[in-house]
């Protein structure tokens, strides 16, 4: 029988267990990533683990969130960051650089390898051949150390493309298709491998376009083949050592399929405030808008920027929208300066962002009040943006350019006279912004840096045979890891201090949480479906065991939310009547009076002390994750 991709190379990186769908593995990591705002954590807890180089072959960290700088903190982790690769043997890649996931993808990415990286958006580099997951940073920290990473077996879905895609609509375009089909759950626990003929119409910037976007769907991860089109693009890199051709069996079995004939498919667009809130642009055509910002590691590649310049040439913003761009890496820019793109854009009126996230993460670049912004990122999470009201739509590059001239929400395919650049040959490559790994010699001389807002990595206690607390908060469906732990450019400076960061924990849900957990001291938070869905911060984990949470309990888990709970020793329980959920109410005190032992048997009960009802609540994980559980989490339990 022949296999996909996706299981050759999960096959290959087999360290534990068997490829039987929904069954606990574990796979070797050959390569992680960091970026700043889960870096400082990750890199404490890697300093914990206490082993004195990586054993990965490769990893880097990157600056590419937290470079705002309105005050030292930032730049206290970035020198710690630094100090810390340097002792460490890893990659440093320097603010100015690029967003991790544009600059892996161009340096570092390698077809059959796998990737580990401590942000949600790692999927990025399945556009290369690899399987590349995002986690937490204490997964990421345990990888470097030459720890496997235990995942629950994915189901493998076959998505074939045919056909190829109209001028002006764009891979973007593809990977919203898909979330309006599935919605923002419809990927938990699954692979996406894309097939078909339509995959060869398709550069491997706008592959990776759409296994970003995969973790929108909340898939573990997606995979394109590594072919002749990785060829070139590597090639284009100058990196052709690195291409290894990588494809499915022609007879691969895989569980589920779906078909997308690109030919038909139009510009489409994400309303607010969920990514899967996507509708045809011919649907609201004419929406005017106060802003445009275009770049995030969706769609900040070379392509991307040629289309946005090919397409304001000559033109100019309209007058009720600000603009702006942000390339997704410095060797972007340096091409887009080279061909005279940078030069069209800059004279349309836009205004020049950093190569960094920025207003993807709400660092800057915040809309008006109830402003209207179309954005080429990835999430459009009420409040990400930083302006509380505002109405954020996710779209292609084409469209966020054609609606900034046009000063409304327009289809790109009525713009006249668009002559579209061709991709180089060659890509400009300079690598002075990445500091590579010192010899052992060198490394011993290193002196880590901490600035007084870097604080210990806080951990839990083991857990007790009882609990009894109250419920603290009760939540909806969708619960995103924003909601749980903002960023934004308050908060985002604070990810190396859990004691100060935990006082924004569930702020724009119920500004009155952080009081509550405070006087109780321990508690309970009942969500619904797709508990924790988005990013990969461990934050959401750490900050709300430090307020003492201990269990959570929901319809349903999003898998890297999970994982990290896990990792903190919070028990992810899952109602196994659904309808239970209708009867607990915030404030209700729950009682697990053999939680500790029943964790073994799958099922815990909890009583209702409030409403006198009994609940039997399914204990959602097993295995070594029990264990991790009892122990208080995975530090404790490797210790
Ligand atoms: C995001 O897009 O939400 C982030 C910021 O990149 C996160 C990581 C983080 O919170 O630091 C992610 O996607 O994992
Ligand atoms: Fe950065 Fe935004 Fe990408 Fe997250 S989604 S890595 S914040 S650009």
């Amino acid at each position: 029988m022949g296999e996909s991709l996706a299981r050759k190379i999960l096959k290959a990186h087999l360290v534990e267990g068997e490829l039987i769908k929904g069954k606990e593995i574990a796979i070797k990591i050959d390569q992680t990533l960091t970026q700043d705002a889960t870096g400082t954590m990750a890199y404490l807890q890697f300093e914990s683990i206490g082993i004195d180089k990586i054993r990965t072959e490769l990893s880097v960290s990157y600056i590419d969130h937290n470079t705002l700088q309105t005050d030292f903190m930032n730049a206290d982790d970035h020198q710690y960051l630094m100090s810390v690769a340097k002792k460490y043997g890893i990659h440093f890649s320097r603010p100015g650089n690029g967003i991790c996931h544009q600059v892996h993808l161009e340096r570092f990415a390698k077809p059959g390898k796998t990737l580990l990286g401590s942000d949600s958006h790692t999927p990025t580099a399945g556009g290369m051949g690899m399987i590349a997951i995002g986690a937490g940073g204490l997964d990421v920290a345990v990888a470097m150390a030459g720890g496997a990473f235990y995942l629950e077996m994915p189901s493998i879905v076959k998505v074939i493309l045919t056909g190829k895609l109209q001028p002006f609509v764009s891979a973007k375009d593809i990977i919203l298709e898909l979330l309006r089909r599935l919605t923002v759950k419809g990927g938990v626990n699954k692979i996406f491998e894309f097939t078909g003929d339509g995959v060869k119409t398709l550069t491997v910037p706008e592959r990776a376009t759409i296994t970003n976007m995969g973790a929108e769907l909340g898939a573990t991860c997606s995979i394109f083949p590594s072919d002749e089109i990785t060829k070139q693009f590597l090639i284009a890199q100058g990196r052709e050592n690195d291409f290894v051709q990588m494809d499915a069996d022609s007879d691969a079995t895989y569980d589920e399929e779906i078909e997308i004939d690109l030919s038909t498919l139009e510009p489409m667009v994400a309303k607010p405030h969920m990514p899967d809130q996507v509708v045809k642009i011919s649907e609201i055509e004419g929406l005017p808008i106060d802003q445009v910002a275009i770049g995030s590691c969706t769609n900040s590649s070379l392509k991307d920027i040629l289309a946005v310049a090919s397409i304001v040439d000559g033109k100019t913003v309209a007058e009720n929208v600000e603009a702006a761009l942000a390339p997704g890496s410095k060797n972007v820019i340096l091409d887009a300066i080279k061909l005279g793109a940078l030069e069209k854009i800059s004279n349309a009126g836009f205004r020049l962002l950093e190569s960094a996230c920025g207003p993807c993460i709400g660092m800057g670049f915040a809309p008006n009040s109830k402003g209207r912004t179309l954005r080429t990122f990835n999430r459009n999470f009420k409040g990400r943006s930083g302006t509380e009201d505002a109405e954020v739509y996710l779209v292609s590059p084409e469209v966020a350019a054609y609606s900034a001239i046009m000063g409304k929400i327009s289809d790109p395919r009525k713009a006249k006279d668009v002559k579209f650049y061709n991709l180089p040959e060659k890509y400009t490559v300079t690598e002075n912004l990445i500091i590579k790994p010192l010899s052992d010699e060198e490394r011993k001389n290193i002196e880590i840096v901490r600035g007084p807002n870097i604080k210990p990595c806080p951990s839990n206690t083991a857990l007790p045979e009882s609990l009894k607390a109250k419920v603290l908060l009760k939540t909806g469906d969708n619960i995103t890891t924003d909601d749980i732990m903002p960023a934004g450019a308050k908060i985002l400076p604070l990810r190396s201090n859990v004691p100060e960061i935990s006082k924004y924990v569930f702020e724009r849900v119920d500004p009155e949480f952080y009081k509550r957990a405070k006087e109780e001291g321990i508690g309970f938070i009942v969500g619904g479906d797709n508990y924790g869905q988005g990013s990969s911060r461990e934050h959401a984990a750490l900050a709300p065991m430090y307020l003492g949470i201990k269990a959570v309990i929901a319809k349903k888990f999003a898998r890297i939310h999970k994982a990290n709970l896990i990792n903190f020793g919070i028990i992810p329980l899952v109602f196994d009547n659904p309808s239970d959920y209708d009867t607990i109410a915030q404030g209700d005190e729950l009682e697990m009076p053999n939680i500790k032992k029943e964790l073994d048997t799958g099922y815990v009960t909890a009583v209702n002390k409030t409403k006198n009802i009994t609940y039997k609540l399914k204990v959602d994980t097993s295995g070594r994750f029990i264990n991790i559980l009892k122990a208080g989490g995975l530090l404790n339990y490797v210790r």
